[in-house]
């Protein structure tokens, strides 16, 4: 039998098999990420891995697929269901800073302590809005919604196979061998040829509207290793001549703790596929949508730890448009150093980010009491914080990966008014909760407090 999370892992390395084939240059960035992840744990050993084993950070995976209607993402929410992959987060990239991308999205993954310890795969699935004025027409739209509602990504083998694991909670050999097979196949390029005006004509709305409505099929963007150094990689990656976006994303590198996540990517590659002309022909052509991206992550923030996030790049954009011959990276940090809390212990006891607690085996020593209050318990080594890893991503660094990988910017008419997209629409559109991510994270940190205040026979914490 294979459970939900065995067949989570086993999604996820055949997928990366797939992927590594489909684009080689995915291999060398998965190559020097453990090369990198193997160096940072000789020179600092258990800390390495407090944000994780090396076990789940070698494994450790996100993808990223794009989808063209909420029934798509319904059967999306299916397969991920499966392997006990939760919507989390609700993103809305139209609005990101910078960034005209007609999709909102979430991401699947899992949510359970335990189940992201055994496996945390996760992927950012967009969902492409036709409906918002501001990017389609009523024409195009209608054009594109019709294209759409005419193809079928996911057989229906496929997703019965999926009901029946999400049901059971697990899969026989047999049935799991042939779940993983489609699974695998419905992201795979296709070699379908591509109408070509077709896909030209959304192009000028926008390249990824051209990549999600523009073919009949679906496929992974890309799929993206963890590092333990992501400045060292950056380097390595551009010694061996591959050329990476102008910058890494998210927070500074600091002398601080690792927060939330940073993230960086090589330019999309051109990829042959097959193109059928408005004459019928079928000609060779070239794409470039699929690229690598590389990620770094820290310690959850609070609410109030990413309000203060959000206010700290709101003040280096100001700073750094005051300034345009300063170095963004150095005017960061000179802000995060000035203006967050240097320690994991500061992070805490402001209820900047979060953690779960657990008691200090062994103690008391002397039989004396434990000490009221959470400060206390800590000062006094009655209780050890452990940092919560930040499972979710940022808008704004999403917003920066896929912009920075297209060659053009596509265009939005803002005489036009959007239509307003949240997390319950969402929700509502697959017929499954998109769930909070900082309520989960607060619930984990509330589940350790309260097992420690049971563990210590204390009133509450
Ligand atoms: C998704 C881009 C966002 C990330 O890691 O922030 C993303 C896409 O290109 O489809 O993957
Ligand atoms: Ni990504």
């Amino acid at each position: 039998m294979f459970s939900q999370w065995q067949l989570r892992a086993a999604f996820a390395r055949r997928l990366s098999d797939m992927y590594g084939r489909e684009v080689p240059a995915y291999t060398t960035l998965v190559d020097v990420s453990h090369e990198v992840n193997e160096e940072v744990l000789r020179e600092r050993g258990a800390d390495a891995e407090r944000l994780g084993s090396i076990g789940r950070v070698t494994a450790e995976r996100h993808g990223a697929i794009r989808v063209g209607t909420p029934e798509e993402l319904g059967q999306v929410a299916r397969i991920f269901g499966a392997l006990g992959m939760h919507p989390v987060g609700f993103y809305d990239l139209r609005e990101a800073a910078g960034s005209a991308i007609p999709v909102v999205s979430t991401a699947f993954r899992p949510v359970d302590g335990e189940e992201l310890a055994r496996n945390p795969f996760r992927v950012f699935t967009s969902l492409l809005t036709p409906a918002d004025p501001r990017f389609f027409d009523p024409g195009l739209r209608a054009r594109l919604e019709n294209f759409l509602a005419g193809r079928q990504l996911f057989p229906p083998e496929l997703l019965a196979l999926a009901d029946r694991a999400e049901a059971a909670g697990e899969l026989s050999d047999t049935d799991a061998e042939r779940f993983l097979h489609l699974a695998v196949q419905v992201f795979e390029l296709s070699p379908e040829p591509v109408d070509k005006a077709w896909y030209e004509t959304l192009e000028k709305v926008s390249a990824v509207a051209a990549d999600i409505g523009g073919v009949r099929s679906t496929h992974i963007n890309h799929l993206t290793p963890r590092v333990l150094d992501i400045d060292a990689l950056y380097r390595r990656m551009t010694e061996r001549g591959i050329e990476m976006i102008d910058a890494i994303q998210g927070p500074p590198r600091w002398p601080g703790p690792d927060v939330l996540l940073r993230q960086t990517s090589f330019r999309a590659l051109a990829e042959p596929r097959a193109m059928r002309t408005p004459d019928g022909e079928v000609i060779s052509g070239a794409l470039r949508v699929r690229f690598g991206e590389v990620e770094a992550r820290g310690i959850a923030l609070t609410r109030r730890g990413r309000a203060r996030y959000d206010a700290l790049l709101a003040r280096v954009d100001e700073l750094t448009a005051r300034d345009p011959q300063a170095d963004r990276a150095d005017v960061a940090r000179a802000v995060w150093m000035a203006e967050l809390p240097d320690t994991e212990h500061a992070l805490a006891a402001q209820g900047l980010a979060h953690f779960t607690y657990h008691v200090v085996p062994g103690r008391p020593a002397d039989g004396s009491r434990p000490p009221a209050g959470l400060d206390a318990l800590l000062d006094q080594g009655w209780v050890r914080a452990e940092p919560l890893v930040y499972e979710d991503f940022l808008p704004r660094s999403a917003a920066g990966i896929f912009q920075s990988n297209l060659s053009d910017e596509g265009s939005r008419n803002n005489d036009r008014t959007g239509i307003a997209y949240d997390s319950a629409w969402l929700s509502g559109a697959i017929g499954r909760e998109v769930l909070d991510p900082f309520d989960l994270y607060e619930e984990q940190q509330n589940r350790s407090l309260a097992q420690v205040a049971r563990e210590l026979a204390l009133d509450g914490l």
